[in-house]
């Protein structure tokens, strides 16, 4: 019976012998192992009445169980639905309810304060730790290796939830064609094979980490060195066994920090990719000066996957995020008209291809705005293509901040804001930030007579917003500039802010 994700991707496993992971503590896991890890959790989520096209949450810290939650998922059928383990439990609240999702996998030292909130959505509860204890892992022991169910294409293999402009994420709803389509490509593109051996550092609960990283390295046959973080140390320990490194800016920053990371560590390594948040040029010039490598650029997008790449034979051009990837359509349109623009103007990036999603789970009105009826996705990066074809992303039409590679919409922390004692109105921006790329700033604007509390105002903040969008100080301004239509100008905010986390 077809699945083609689990077909491509898993299936293969189930025969080998050789390590498909590496853990820490420089323990294997035989592809066959992992194998039979994902049928057993497909077993015990088909014991537990999960059905094809159900949505299985998940919370949980970064292990070989937690990967093998998503081979389950897919093997069942279910629709994975990945969690920032950073999310409070207000957070994890909105996506269970608005994905209706019947089952959600969290870490056992969050089950009580969940509890509560999966109580009101109608979700079950079990918990998955890091050490491959819990309730759900009592449960894959107990239950039956499965076979993969049948899946078409167009099935739906995960929803992910990208935050909104409007302070709402909306969940992109992946197909089985968009994920495999875009590791097909990957793995051309990159020359992945299965002598790769993969560092791998992120977290598995975004595109990077999940779909580009592991999709790709299951599809060539090839393993990964399993990390729970990015941790510098580890790292360096890590990457003579290496062949490829994928990472967000922060990745290679933090490691040219550190002097042990030099040409001679990294002689096995054929690959180093960065993506998620834009590479400085000077990043890139002073990576290729300490190890004789040029890291390979990309663009992508939690909608769409990978849309471009920098070449892997030819010029890897700092500043730019390469050409569309085969399969792609990208042009650059007016942000007004949506007429295409002529080659070496700005406009905005749109995209299309066998990678775009099949729109926002439940919101055809969202999805209406952003995808196009003839399949043009509308990106909201700003860009242009030069005479030889390399896409530069030049900046955001969307009000968007992007610290260390996560993504963080101002207008949510601003509703917060708002509401705070003593604050009339708010403006949230990202300034450059020496480590995270953006750092989040907070703008107050006082109620009249009122003097709001900073410190206050974020110890409560974090409570019910992931930390890592919480901003990292806020400053009180007796108004916010606007231009003639009333609208805050924030790009004057950034300017006059542009110092604020620099040395
Ligand atoms: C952690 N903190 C952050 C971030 N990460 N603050 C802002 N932005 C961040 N990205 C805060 C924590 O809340 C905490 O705050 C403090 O920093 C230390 O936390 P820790 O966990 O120790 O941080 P870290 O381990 O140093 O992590 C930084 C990191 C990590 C390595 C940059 O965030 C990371 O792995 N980022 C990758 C994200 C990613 O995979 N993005 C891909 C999205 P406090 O001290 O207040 O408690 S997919 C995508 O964008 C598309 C599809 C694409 O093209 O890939
Ligand atoms: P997400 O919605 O989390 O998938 O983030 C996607 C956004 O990350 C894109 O729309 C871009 O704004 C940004 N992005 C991804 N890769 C790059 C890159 N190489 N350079 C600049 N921005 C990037």
């Amino acid at each position: 019976m077809p699945n083609p994700l689990y077909d491509a991707l898993f299936a293969p496993l189930a025969t080998r012998e050789t390590p498909f992971l590496t853990l820490p503590d420089t323990s294997t896991i035989a592809g066959a192992d992992f194998h039979a890890m994902c049928a057993r959790v497909a077993g015990a989520l088909q014991v537990l009445g999960l059905e094809p096209g159900d949505r299985m949450a998940v919370q949980v810290e970064k292990s070989a169980s937690a990967l093998a939650l998503y081979g389950g998922a897919v093997m069942a059928g279910v629709v994975f639905l990945p969690l920032n383990t950073a999310y409070t439990p207000d957070e994890v609240a909105y996506f269970l309810g608005d994905a209706g999702a019947k089952l959600l996998l969290a870490d056992g030292a969050k089950a009580e304060a969940l509890a509560p909130v999966t109580e009101r959505c109608g979700t079950e509860l079990m918990t998955l730790n890091a050490d491959g204890s819990g309730s759900f892992a009592q449960a894959t022991e107990a239950a039956p290796e499965a076979e993969a169910v049948d899946r078409a294409p167009g099935d739906l293999a995960a929803l992910l939830y990208t935050s909104g402009t409007t302070g709402r994420s909306k969940g992109a709803m992946l197909s089985q064609r968009n994920l495999l389509s875009n590791a097909e490509v990957l793995v051309r593109e990159w020359r992945f094979t299965e002598a790769d051996v993969l560092l791998h550092a992120l977290p598995i609960f975004h595109t990077h980490g999940l779909f580009v990283a592991t999709n790709t390295l299951l599809l060539a046959g090839g393993s990964m060195i399993l990390l729970p973080k990015l941790d510098v140390p580890a790292l360096i320990r890590w990457l003579p066994k290496a062949t490829s490194l994928m990472g967000v800016p922060t990745f290679y920053t933090r490691l040219l920090d550190d002097t042990r990371f030099t040409r001679d560590l990294v002689g096995h390594i054929r690959l180093f990719i960065s993506g998620s948040a834009p590479l400085l040029a000077e990043t890139h010039t002073a990576f290729e000066e300490r190890t004789g490598h040029r890291i390979l650029e990309r663009y992508g997008m939690t909608e769409t996957n990978m849309n471009t790449s920098n070449p892997y034979e030819g010029e890897r051009r700092a500043g730019t995020v390469g050409f569309p990837l085969p399969g792609v359509t990208l042009k650059i349109t007016d942000p007004d008209s949506g007429a295409p623009l002529p080659q070496g103007e700005i406009g905005l990036i749109e995209v299309k291809g066998e990678n775009v999603f099949q729109g926002y789970w439940q919101m055809p009105e969202k999805t209406a705005q952003e995808l196009r009826e003839d399949g043009f996705f509308i990106t909201g990066d700003l860009g242009r293509v030069d005479e030889d074809g390399y896409v530069t992303i030049v900046g955001r039409q969307k009000d968007l901040i992007i610290a260390g590679g996560y993504n963080i919409y101002p207008k949510e922390i601003e509703l917060e804001l708002d509401e705070a004692p003593g604050v009339l109105e708010s403006a949230v921006i990202g300034v450059p930030h020496p480590d995270l790329g953006e750092g989040v700033l907070g703008v107050l604007v006082p109620t009249p007579g009122a003097t709001p509390d900073p410190e206050a105002i974020l110890a409560d903040l974090t409570k019910r917003l992931a930390r890592f969008k919480v901003p990292r100080a806020l400053v009180v301004l007796p108004e916010l500039p606007r231009n003639t239509m009333g609208k805050v100008q924030k790009n004057l905010l950034r300017d006059q802010f542009k110092d604020w986390f620099k040395g």
